[in-house]
């Protein structure tokens, strides 16, 4: 349908007109303009000779033919054979190895996703290979070519090698078949609209583009929350679509998953039980595996929410996880497909009062007894702290906990507890922490990225997921500079190691060009962002403060289930959650030796998560050398000039960057200085009346 004003084009294609950088996000392809470098880039591109023939191969043809008429202003024609000079050469390893090599590779170096880049120059012939050991190694050097392209970097004597970390690289979407996002903040599905899928396809593969260019090879296409229409998407209903829209993420080297309602037997089957362990339930899902293989033959497997927040699961027949996993595992085990189950469960109509109890505990109370239960093909999915992606919260301390049991990560990239794209928070630094987190789990430096890309305990199968915060805006992620998560995340889980500065510059070279000045701000921008958000919302790691159910906006109190609770347990005299042993909870001792005396203890506790594990007075003096009341009005009152600090920043840019992002950023930024206020405003009034202690420096609290 076409919405907008030039005739025939459809919606997409007119966003690639109307909105063209927005749109294009980091595959910008501007033209080069210093004809020096343009020259040098010529030489080297000026023939495309692929030596191997596949859908992944013709879409790396395809983006390398798209990018340099873009920026270098030529059209080199493709060729199957050697002969043309200054070219580059697209081969997989199995037809690499059958020619007379030129040069010398050895591709043992590279894993089954890696590559290699390398430039060879000889009098009077330039060749750049591009080198996968299969055919989505060669896209993803592909991509990497033209990153260091958009960068500007010189292509003589690159020699590249690379090899993911991580196995599986995985997407999220929480996408209904209404067209809704669960936790959406840039508009509406892109894959589905009016209870059934999306017309637009097109924009379905510039989705795929963007993912493949930073590595992801996953991703799962509707909400984990499954409701009775998608609960149809695995029925011959649906299937020829999921099946379109597989197809076009298989050209990309993604491979597409379902999330399922766990009672579809009961739903769809006419069975009267969904009970695990029921042979007609077994059989069901058995013939269901098979018919969604016949429409899907690379099909990636189920991703699982069972026995959380109202979602049908085992508990139902007195089942436990594991036997819910299996089954689904047995069924889908023969086509080598994958069980994705998530941990994020918990009993949400839990008593707040009742101190005994602890969300944060949940995930490992109900998980870490059942290691090794699990079949090989099942991995369990574990957000990434106990509670629910707060700006601040200790990491799970199931990771590692369960050597015998595949886990990945759950990383949200859109912005549900982080101010939903409104407000900028670049995530790359929180998740490099949580990555880097030393859980112990098989003596000092076994961090939590070692545990999930399955290198320290011999998992089959690992990696990282991540919530999705795409829609159909213009420029995809609402806040244009929130592109920046999707990026990050995609590039950080190829490689954990890599430093976020690094990802940063990489983003904003190919976002918004060379321009210094652009990228010193966008990048202090960036980086900074996670941290000012975190002064002027919930301190300590205490988490929440949020609006029930929108989760967005201050609200002290606000507590999701019922309307006696509160996060904090804030009083008169004092404010946090104890979780120690003796006195609290008891959550502390779900960590390993090590972290649990680190967190137990008020003398070792890091101050930024004292909250969430310790209840202390509002005087309690932090590692800083202020107290918690102070620091609660000092990191709110600077959040908010910080803040505004940002939106000067991103002012003194004002005509190096194309006007539509500048201001749609500017207006984005504008929005965050005043809720910063509100935010300030209502977290120190609160503590101010609730402890009766003033601000030593006499500011005003409103
Ligand atoms: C998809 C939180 C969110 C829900 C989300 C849930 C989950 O509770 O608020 O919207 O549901 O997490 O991760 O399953």
């Amino acid at each position: 349908m076409n919405t907008s004003g030039t005739i025939g084009l459809d919606i997409t294609e007119q966003y690639k007109v109307d909105h063209k950088e927005s749109y294009a996000a980091w595959l910008q392809y501007k033209k080069i303009d210093d004809a020096a470098l343009l020259k040098e880039y010529q030489t080297w591109t000026e023939n495309i000779v692929s030596l191997s023939d596949s859908i992944v191969i013709e879409s790396a043809q395809n983006e390398l033919s798209k990018a340099l008429s873009s920026m270098l202003d030529i059209h080199p024609e493709v060729s199957s054979g050697l002969k043309p000079k200054n070219r580059i050469v697209l081969a997989t390893m199995k037809e690499f190895n059958l020619l007379d090599n030129e040069i010398d590779i050895d591709f043992k170096q590279i894993n089954e996703d890696g590559y290699m880049i390398k430039s060879v120059s000889t009098k009077g012939n330039k060749t750049i290979y591009l080198l996968g050991k299969r055919d989505a190694g060669v896209l993803y050097a592909t991509f990497h070519l033209l990153r260091l392209m958009q960068n500007r970097e010189s292509l003589k004597d690159v020699n590249i090698i690379e090899s993911p970390k991580n196995q599986l690289r995985m997407i999220n979407q929480w996408d209904n078949m209404d067209g809704s996002i669960e936790r959406g903040y840039a508009g509406k599905s892109i894959f589905y609209k009016d209870h059934s899928f999306s017309e637009d396809f097109n924009r379905i593969q510039d989705y795929a583009r963007l993912l493949s260019s930073v590595g992801i090879n996953a991703i799962a296409i509707n909400n984990v929350n499954v409701h009775e229409v998608e609960t149809h998407l695995i029925t011959a209903s649906f299937l020829p679509k999921a099946a379109e829209v597989a197809s076009i993420f298989r050209a990309y080297g993604i491979k597409t998953f379902l999330s399922i309602n766990y009672a579809s037997a009961i739903q769809l089957g006419d069975l009267e039980t969904a009970d695990p362990l029921d042979s007609k339930v077994k059989e069901w899902w058995k013939n269901k595996a098979k018919e969604i293989y016949r429409f899907i033959p690379d099909f990636g497997g189920f991703l699982v929410k069972a026995d959380s927040e109202h979602r049908p699961g085992p508990f139902t027949y007195n089942r436990n996880h594991a036997d819910g996993a299996n089954m689904l595992a047995e069924a889908l085990e023969p086509f080598n497909g994958l069980v994705i189950w998530r941990c994020f469960v918990y009993n949400c109509l839990q008593d707040w009062r009742d101190r005994s109890t602890d969300r944060a505990r949940a995930a490992y109370d109900h998980f870490k007894p059942l290691d090794g239960k699990f079949h090989e093909n099942v991995i369990l999915q574990i957000k990434n702290g106990p509670m629910d992606f707060q700006v601040r919260e200790a990491v799970s301390p199931l990771f590692g906990a369960m050597p015998q049991t595949n886990q990945m990560m759950e990383f949200q990239i859109t912005q549900e507890y982080t101010g939903q794209q409104k407000h900028l928070c670049y995530l790359v630094p929180q998740w490099k922490e949580v990555l880097d987190f030393d859980t112990f789990a098989n003596g000092e430096s076994s961090p939590v990225k070692h545990v999930v890309d399955g290198s320290m305990f011999p998992y089959r199968y690992s990696g990282i997921a991540a919530v999705s915060n795409i829609g159909n805006d213009y420029n995809w992620s609402g806040h244009t500079l929130a592109q920046a998560n999707l990026y990050g995340f995609g590039r950080l889980t190829w490689n954990p190691d890599l430093q976020a500065e690094t990802i940063t510059n990489e983003w904003i070279g190919q976002t918004f060009g060379q321009d210094e000045l652009v990228n010193e701000h966008v990048s202090h921008m960036l980086l900074k962002s996670w941290e000012i958000y975190e002064q002027y919302t919930s301190p300590l790691g205490v988490g929440w403060m949020v609006n029930p159910g929108r989760h967005y906006g201050p609200n002290v109190d606000g507590y999701e289930y019922s309307v006696w609770g509160t996060y904090h347990f804030a009083d008169r005299d004092g404010i946090g959650v104890d979780r120690t042993i003796k006195t609290g909870t008891g959550y502390t001792e779900q960590y390993f030796r090590e972290n649990t005396k680190m967190y137990d203890s008020l003398e070792t506790c890091p101050d930024e998560l004292l909250l969430f594990f310790h209840h202390v007075p509002y005087k309690h003096k932090l590692k800083s050398g202020v107290t918690v009341i102070q620091h609660i009005y000092n990191t709110h009152f600077e959040g908010v000039q910080e803040a505004e600090e940002l939106k000067e920043r991103w002012a003194a840019l004002k005509g190096r960057i194309n006007s539509e992002r500048y201001e749609d950023i500017l207006n984005r930024l504008e929005e965050q200085v005043e809720h910063s206020k509100e935010w300030r405003d209502t977290i120190n009034t609160y503590f101010y009346r609730k402890s009766g202690i003033a601000d030593e420096q006499k500011r005003k609290i409103y």
